[in-house]
């Protein structure tokens, strides 16, 4: 629907799209307004185009360092709709109004970090002022103006335009949009100012633009909120670890489980079946469950001798790998989560065994799982009469952290209460197993795990009191 007078202002660098786009507001009924380069371009593949310096009777300035900053171009953007006397004021000074404002900045991130070196008056030269003036004051102004910084927005906005209704959340989220690309831009000019002027490598503080990739499930454990960052500028150029890995197949990935791949990822080494081997044999116990990582093709054979590895304390039960990552990663990014910060009060304690435990016992429980909140992963507590007598921490398997706990309590142990930040794997001839031989009155766990059954049997075998608190502590 051509209503006639609507006007776009146009200012880009990167043209991408520049033909489809340039194309589709004129057919809407759009007259174009654009700087220098941009004009050409759009003129070029047949679009009409009404110059800056036309609209500000004033021609670029200082080597194209002023060629917006006008008042007949600022005007007209900010110009609130509402206002009679922000429209009088146009009026008089014959300023006309924008309804779209479509920018992109000086590429000054790809232009500092390209391979070609750039001297220090270069770096200056691209930095954008008009442009970041002209996206913040449209996105102050989005309630009457639509602002646009990416070309992925154009099919969208051509629709929202020839639609004609009023989303005021569409242009809320433009403006959105449009601050995180000016704040990204300052940062890398910020950044970038830091290395020119100092030795240090670190900042003493960044503004690090992050792009989510995905929102997790849920961080450390369940009850923790997560999601997962991306480094953009790294994204962008595709260099980097384990944030902008494809996943080929398998589970949606968690907060530990990118910790871990991580891990694994940088200690990856070439001689892949060898490294596999030495790998396992360091530490069969705990590679149950573990992470594999591979910085080369896996060949059938690695896969199958992967496959087809057993747990060696269950020959039964065939190995269980967490992750398996092969393919070539790059990008960096970050991990957020919100704290762990559930309160003890928030924990039931369930029994599950034959046995309940006594209240003395059951107080010793819950001051065990106060304590081993705070311990670091695979954690064991061992606690009596309110006291901690042992604990094991950073421990790859749970068995591990556990003698740990039962060496420092040593006889003590008889009768104390035991808490675990997360399940038992395994309860036969395993962690369950020789806590209930130790002589503990009470085991506190999550629960949570397909072997529940086993540990539930064990602690009746041996007379144990087995509670589930159906919440967990990881802390890596
Ligand atoms: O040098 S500037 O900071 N001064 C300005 O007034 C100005 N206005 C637009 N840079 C300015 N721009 C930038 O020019 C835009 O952000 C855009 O990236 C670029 C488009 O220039 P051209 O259309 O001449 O290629």
């Amino acid at each position: 629907p051509a209503s006639g007078d609507r006007h776009a202002l146009i200012s880009l660098s990167d043209k991408q799209d520049l033909a489809f786009f340039g194309n589709g507001l004129p057919d809407l009924g759009f007259k174009i307004v654009s700087t220098g380069g941009t004009a050409s371009s759009l003129e070029s593949v047949g679009v009409s185009v009404t110059k800056v310096e036309q609209i500000t009777c004033f021609p670029e300035m200082l080597d194209g360092r002023i060629k917006t900053l006008h008042p007949n171009i600022h005007g007209g953007i900010l110009a609130r709709r509402d206002q009679k006397n922000h429209m009088k004021a146009l009026s008089d000074h014959k300023i006309g109004t924008f309804d779209v404002v479509v920018v992109n900045l000086y590429p000054f991130y790809d232009k500092v970090t390209s391979k070609g070196v750039i001297d220090f008056e270069d770096g200056i030269e691209n930095i954008d002022i008009g442009g970041p003036a002209m996206i913040r004051a449209a996105a102050k102004n989005h309630k009457d103006v639509l602002v646009v910084v990416d070309s992925e927005d154009y099919p969208e906005l051509l629709e929202f335009l020839n639609a004609d209704k009023d989303d005021q959340q569409f242009r809320r989220k433009l403006a959105w949009k449009a601050f995180q690309h000016v704040a990204s831009y300052d940062s890398a000019v910020s950044e970038w100012l830091w290395k020119q002027t100092s030795e240090d490598k670190f900042p003493p503080s960044l503004t690090v633009p992050l792009l989510l990739k995905s929102p997790l499930r849920y961080g450390e454990n369940p009850h923790q909120k997560a999601a997962f960052y991306v480094d953009k500028r790294l994204s962008e150029v595709n260099a980097g670890g384990i944030a902008t890995a494809i996943q080929h197949h398998g589970k949606e990935m968690s907060y530990n489980n990118y910790l871990d791949a991580d891990a694994a990822w940088n200690s990856s080494r070439d001689d892949i079946l060898e490294a596999y081997r030495l790998a396992v044999k360091a530490d069969p116990v705990s590679a149950f469950g573990g992470i594999v990582a591979f910085n080369v093709e896996v060949d059938e054979a690695l896969a199958k001798e992967i496959r087809e590895f057993r747990s060696p304390t269950d020959c039964e039960t065939r190995m269980f790998y967490e992750i398996v990552v092969a393919s070539k990663q790059v990008g960096g990014g970050w991990l957020a989560q919100d704290s762990d910060d559930s309160s003890p009060q928030d924990i039931q304690f369930n029994v599950v065994s034959e046995k309940s435990p006594q209240d003395s016992q059951l107080n010793d429980a819950e001051f065990a799982w106060l304590c081993v909140k705070h311990v670091k992963s695979n954690a064991i507590v061992l606690a009596k009469n309110n006291c901690m007598l042992g604990m094991g921490s950073g421990q790859p398997n749970r068995l591990e952290s556990l003698r740990i706990a039962l060496r420092k309590a040593g006889e003590d142990v008889k009768g104390a209460s035991l808490a675990s930040d997360a399940f038992f794997p395994f309860a036969w001839k395993d962690a369950v197993e020789e806590a209930c031989e130790s002589g503990v009155s009470v085991i506190a766990e999550p629960g949570g795990s397909i072997r529940d059954g086993d540990a539930i049997d064990c602690c009746n075998k041996y007379g144990v009191s087995l509670v589930f608190t159906n919440v967990r502590h990881f802390r890596h």
